[in-house]
């Protein structure tokens, strides 16, 4: 056996025996299962460190699982539609098609040279027709079922890489891409209706008691819910109304003015031909100009102008200037409000600079006075200023209001989201295309279901010019309307690519199914995924869309569950002296580097021990090397006794204190690294461990005269350290494992058991009190004699201290725990 651990030959080796062994392929079987899943990646050509962070904290949990008796579920596949394949074809004439399967072939070998367990029999790739035949087919059952719908809308424009984006994906008005400033354009797009489940995702949040909390919370704000009502206020000498939501109708005798969002279409029907018409369309064209951030930030300058229309506040009776103003958002509520200055901060803020009228309607603890305000007073408290609603609690208000306004006609509670329905059109290439036909006759028409899929054609001309390269393509425009035969035109536009990844961890369960999505059997048994890992900018639009994904999928009956990810697990960055690792600043470490210099299972290591999962982690060669010097030293625990290892018979007894402190921490050791594996997810913790039981090992053996060492101790010791570190370094320990004589792979082995007695010191802590005050602590041999035990106590420096120049009245001993000495 060599010296040290050779990754060169040792690695490859037990990566060809897995794969002809097929050790990780998995089954429907009568066992209890185990899905874990990371994230599926974009097949950008080259593993990056976050990659090797993900995989490897989802492979020891896939290895750990199995140990433990479980039928595991471990897959992989490729998320592989989306912009940069096809931006790689415009820029170096290279297909999407080949540029994207070249990049798989390449990740595939690299995911293969670390050594994760993945079942390969279950691969999916977003782009393949078997694959993208389903996502079309999805789509059609959201058309049927109403959840997938066509509107002309107003939507974001990035002008760089000339396709509507979501609003997940605009950030502070730029393209979460490319950050380029996103536009807005007037287009005929697809949806689909999210805001249906609005209701259910935020309430399905209990169901999942392993989220972290951050990513509730953010789903939470993303959605939006407010409750409140929705509210008509009559025009002077129009038919027409203006209706608002608000949240706070018990202030409606404090509306003094009313907002309309610039682009309400209700304003140009106002004040087209009067004198204000003028004005205001400059005004509206200058707030074109401006984002929401800068429209509605809390520090953003209020800016306004009067429509001089006036509207009637049907609660007091009082004409109210209706103004247009840029803090008033047309994408929420009814994109006009009722204005309460002195209740919100906003309006208050609007009232002061354009000299409106400011009410107070709720009294705070002093006596509040309008033209004494310096600040919007927002709490919830009692109501004055307001005939029948004077003196009730917010609650109460709100109820009552609310009566009133359903008895009068003239408003309804209503519950208002944030969440907009999800824009799903881009106007691009690589990706799914939206099985819909128009034909002049017949409107547009749905793909009838035996022509899926609507395959992509090959012969495209990537211009990027700002419509699908497919509008050019004529054998794929031009086809026959299903319903009438006639000619009739393909929709050209492709699917947001978060489409593809809303459902793949359900094709997993069946991949090659030809003739239906899955089987529900199979998915039955295999859903939910046990163990979700991917990273924390995945908290709304992925992991969103996906739980509407899975709850959509569950109301067709396809499977029995309504949420995909039991246990979610964010991984932190990989930083490189204190920034996140990326290409374009060009501070990276290549994982390939490591994999070729130290071998996988050093990079593994090194990954999971330098910090907790969730944190960000440091990128460090000296833990790199210290990973490395580890390994060698459990390597040496082997090699340097492989004779009397191999010889070492099973039974054993501790013939002294050496070999019982030995035989202690080895189960002290298991059960540490199962609580942080099982239960904490800690995997440093777990590492720590691992590494001082190999300490306790070699203290065992310099402590103990060398023609003294218990070898079947020791191996039981051995093959500890070695089951306990499989699932972090699994070729070195596969290796180890068969020197010391098995047949069987280490990674189908039961995962070690402790017994708690064995963790048990000898020694116990005795505290020492003199006249009941706790003056010493002592530790002593568990079973010792109470007469001895007086003895030592008094032996004591510290205690001898107290009983100086006094008498002993009395020793009283409560085994186990204590000794107090009563003196005078
Ligand atoms: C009157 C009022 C009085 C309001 C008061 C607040 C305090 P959330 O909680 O976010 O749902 N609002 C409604 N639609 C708006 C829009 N399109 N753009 C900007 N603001 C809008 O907030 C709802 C509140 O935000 C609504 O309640 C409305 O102002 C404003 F003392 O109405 B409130
Ligand atoms: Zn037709």
């Amino acid at each position: 056996m060599k010296g040290r651990y050779d990754y060169k030959n040792v690695e490859p080796k037990w990566q060809q025996s897995w794969e002809d062994t097929q050790l990780y392929k998995s089954e429907v079987i009568n066992a209890p299962k185990y899905y874990v899943l990371e994230m599926f990646p974009y097949p950008s050509g080259n593993l990056h460190m976050g990659h090797v962070r993900n995989y490897s904290l989802g492979d020891v949990f896939a290895r750990y699982k199995r140990m433990e008796g479980y039928n595991v579920l471990h897959p992989m596949g490729w998320d592989s539609f989306g912009l940069p394949a096809e931006n790689a074809a415009i820029k170096h004439g290279i297909h999407p098609n080949s540029w994207t399967w070249d990049n798989i072939a390449n990740m595939r070998k690299q995911f293969k040279m670390l050594g994760l367990s993945y079942d390969w029999d279950r691969e999916v790739a977003t782009c393949h027709p078997d694959y993208y035949k389903w996502t079309q087919w999805l789509f059609l059952e959201l058309y049927k079922k109403g959840l997938a719908y066509k509107q002309k809308a107003n939507v974001n424009w990035c002008p760089s890489c000339q396709t509507v984006l979501a609003n997940e994906q605009v950030v502070n008005g730029e393209c979460e891409r490319c950050d380029s400033e996103v536009i807005d354009k007037d287009l005929e797009q697809w949806f689909f209706k999210i805001t249906d489940y609005a209701e259910e995702l935020l309430n399905d949040h209990k169901l999942l008691k392993n989220w972290p909390d951050r990513v509730k919370t953010m789903q939470n704000n993303w959605i939006g819910r407010s409750e409140g009502a929705q509210i008509k206020f009559k025009i002077k000498d129009s038919d027409e109304q203006i209706e608002v939501f608000t949240t706070r109708p018990d202030t409606i005798f404090g509306a003094t003015y009313m907002v309309l969002a610039p682009e309400h279409p209700l304003v140009k029907k106002l004040v087209v031909g009067t004198d204000k018409e003028e004005e205001v369309m400059s005004f509206i064209a200058k707030m074109k100009e401006q984002d929401e951030e800068e429209r509605t930030g809390s520090d953003a300058e209020k800016l306004g102008v009067d429509t001089g229309i006036k509207a009637i506040n049907p609660l007091t009776d009082e004409e109210i200037p209706v103004m247009i103003a840029n803090y008033v958002l047309m994408g929420y509520g009814t994109g006009a409000i009722m204005a309460v200055p002195a209740h919100d901060q906003r309006d208050f803020e609007f009232a002061k600079k354009y000299d409106l009228e400011i009410k107070v309607v709720v009294q705070g603890e002093k006596e509040l006075k309008g033209a004494d305000l310096t600040e919007a007073y927002t709490e919830k408290g009692k109501v004055v200023n307001s005939d029948f609603l004077n003196g009730l609690s917010f609650k109460e208000a709100f109820t009552k209001i609310v009566a009133h306004l359903e008895a009068e006609g003239i408003g309804k509670k209503e519950v208002n989201y944030r969440l907009r329905d999800w824009l799903i059109s881009r106007q691009r290439y690589w990706g799914t295309p939206i099985p819909m036909i128009y034909c002049d006759d017949c409107g547009v028409v749905p793909v009838p279901e035996k022509d899926l899929p609507v395959e992509l054609p090959t012969n495209v001309k990537f211009t990027g010019q700002g419509q699908s390269p497919l509008a050019n393509v004529e054998e794929f425009v031009n086809t026959t309307c299903p319903k009438c035969g006639k000619a009739a035109k393909r929709e050209v536009d492709t699917m947001d690519t978060f489409v593809d990844s809303s459902w793949y961890y359900m094709r997993y369960t069946c991949p090659e199914l030809a003739d239906k999505i899955v089987d529900k059997d199979r998915a039955n048994y295999w859903m939910n995924v046990d163990q979700y890992i991917g990273g924390i900018e995945h908290a709304i639009l992925h992991l969103l869309y996906a739980r509407f994904f899975m709850k959509f999928m569950s109301d067709q009956g396809l499977v029995d569950y309504k949420e995909p990810f039991d246990n979610l697990l964010t991984q932190g960055m990989v930083l490189l002296d204190g920034a996140k690792m990326s290409k374009s600043k060009g501070n990276i470490v290549d994982p390939m580097e490591i994999l070729e210099n130290h071998g996988a299972d050093v990079a593994r290591l090194f990954i999971l021990f330098a910090a907790p999962p969730e944190r960000d982690l440091d990128w460090s060669d000296e833990g790199v090397e210290g990973a490395e010097r580890f390994l060698n030293r459990v390597w040496r625990l082997v090699s340097e006794h492989i004779n009397d290892l191999k010889v070492a018979t099973g039974d054993y007894s501790l013939n002294n204190k050496l070999e019982k402190e030995l035989h202690r921490q080895l189960h002290v050791a298991i059960r540490s690294v199962t609580v942080d594996v099982a239960e904490r997810q800690q995997f440093n913790t777990a590492i720590s461990s691992i590494m001082e039981l190999v300490n306790a090992a070699y203290k065992y053996l310099n402590e103990i005269d060398s023609e003294e060492v218990n070898y079947s101790l020791y191996r039981e010791v051995v093959e500890t350290v070695i089951l306990l570190l499989a699932p972090f370094a699994p070729h070195m320990t596969e290796e180890l494992w068969s020197e010391l004589g098995y047949q069987e792979s280490v990674h189908l082995q039961s995962w070690p058991e402790y017994d708690e007695e064995a963790t048990k010191k000898d020694e116990i802590t005795i505290v020492v009190q003199v006249n009941g005050k706790v003056r010493d602590k002592v530790e002593v041999a568990a079973d010792i004699d109470p007469e001895e035990l007086k003895r030592i106590v008094k032996e004591q420096d510290k205690v001898q201290e107290y009983l100086e120049g006094k008498t002993i009245i009395k020793e009283i001993v409560v085994p186990k725990r204590l000794v107090n000495i009563v003196v005078k």
